[in-house]
């Protein structure tokens, strides 16, 4: 017999698993929201958090508490949409584990286990933010951060960030690979791996940094080619998407999801950053880049795409939304999944035909008010010449 808070708890947990998501009254006309979250913390199964036997749990206690699902890499294989979630424990270590849902909308559900990743690095204490690639040398790779504890300096919180790489075919076998070496950047945070050859190489966005927390000179997102996967080596970065003085990515910025294929360029969903009394802020902002050089930028509209709002603003760091998965389906449809306060997961929906418009018809930021306000003037007075002209 089992304890009857059991039941309950699993009864809870099943209304929650089988809650229909729909769209909320949200509207920018570029994509959809959705009024509950695709992932929480109550989506783990409660066999990852309690022991069942009631001989060694009497009151049913969580044993091994969970406390947040967040930043998840996302994928479609054979009908069914997969997000690889970052899980973060109540001992603060996070770990990643597959949820599957039949529709990427809702209904998502943890696989029986988390991933046990090999245990080829002795000195990682940390994993998190995987984004997942379907490479064209038919591998699925995952590009993650690989946390260590800085051992060169007395100072207790200070880490080294470097990416971590792993490569499946059906997410269940992982086979990790030498975390990746870039010579020129002592840290790396937001890797991911572009899903073609470029110049025969491997090809990763980047993020050089001077130190665990702060880019330092890095001046923003990085591009370089590796040879060789299985033991990737970057000597040079160029830059992509830069940081810019009083706009949205001035603290730092980093690529996000897997940047999506169109016919005018590569579509690149990235987050930025910047400071304020009450701390980073991070919103999620879009850009494009060229197909034949997906390092050069060719289109960045102004601001951000999608900002903290209303409950998504409260969490464990608040303020925050972070992306790094997406899913562009066949028929044109777009399942941009992004975390709110490093919590819970979300999703926003779109096509790729309005991700192109946003891209490339949305105005660049001119980078001074005076600007920005003559920009919005053209706008109105367009609008209202229009709006006089149409109107009955
Ligand atoms: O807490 C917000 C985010 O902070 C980090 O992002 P960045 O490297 O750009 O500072 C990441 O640790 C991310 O996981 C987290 O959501």
């Amino acid at each position: 017999m089992l304890h009857k808070n059991y039941y309950i708890e699993l009864e809870k947990q099943q209304k929650i698993l089988d809650r229909k998501n729909v769209k909320s009254d949200f509207y920018n006309g570029v994509y959809d929201r959705y009024e509950y979250p695709v992932l929480t913390r109550e989506h783990i199964p409660l066999t990852w958090r309690y022991d069942v036997n009631p001989e060694t749990n009497p009151y049913f206690m969580e044993r091994l508490g969970i406390n947040a699902v967040m930043n998840s890499g996302a994928i479609e294989l054979n009908g069914k949409y997969y997000l690889v979630a970052r899980i973060e424990g109540n001992d603060r270590k996070s770990f990643f584990g597959v949820a599957e849902s039949d529709n990427g909308i809702d209904g998502f559900k943890f696989w029986d286990y988390p991933i046990l990743l090999e245990d080829v690095c002795p000195e990682e204490t940390n994993v998190y933010d995987m984004r997942l690639t379907k490479h064209e040398d038919g591998y699925i790779y995952g590009v993650f951060c690989s946390e260590s504890k800085d051992t060169t300096t007395n100072d207790l919180s200070a880490a080294v960030a470097a990416a971590g790489i792993v490569r499946t075919k059906d997410l269940k076998t992982w086979e990790r690979l030498p975390n990746l070496k870039t010579l020129r950047s002592p840290q790396q945070r937001n890797v991911v791996l572009h899903p073609e050859f470029v110049d025969g190489k491997y090809a990763f966005y980047t993020r050089p940094m001077d130190d665990f927390i702060e880019t330092g000179s890095g001046g923003g997102i990085g591009f370089g080619l590796c040879e060789d996967i299985t033991n990737a080596v970057i000597d040079e970065e160029k830059m992509t998407s830069l940081r810019k003085y009083h706009t949205i990515t001035e603290a730092k910025n980093g690529a996000g999801a897997v940047p999506i294929k169109t016919e005018k360029g590569w579509i690149h969903i990235a987050h930025g950053v910047r400071n304020t009394a009450a701390g980073l802020r991070y919103v999620i902002y879009a850009f494009a880049t060229d197909l034949h050089d997906p390092a050069k930028v060719i289109a960045e509209p102004s601001g951000l795409l999608i900002g903290p709002r209303a409950e998504e603003r409260v969490g464990d760091v608040s303020n925050v939304v972070f992306t790094n998965g997406a899913i562009a389906k066949d028929n044109g449809e777009v399942y941009i999944y992004y975390a709110s306060s490093d919590t819970r997961v979300h999703v926003a929906t779109t096509t790729i035909e309005k991700l192109m418009d946003y891209v490339f018809n949305t105005p660049q930021d001119p980078l001074r008010s005076v600007e920005c306000v003559a920009q919005r003037c053209a706008l109105i007075q367009k609008n209202l010449e229009f709006l006089k002209n149409n109107e009955n």
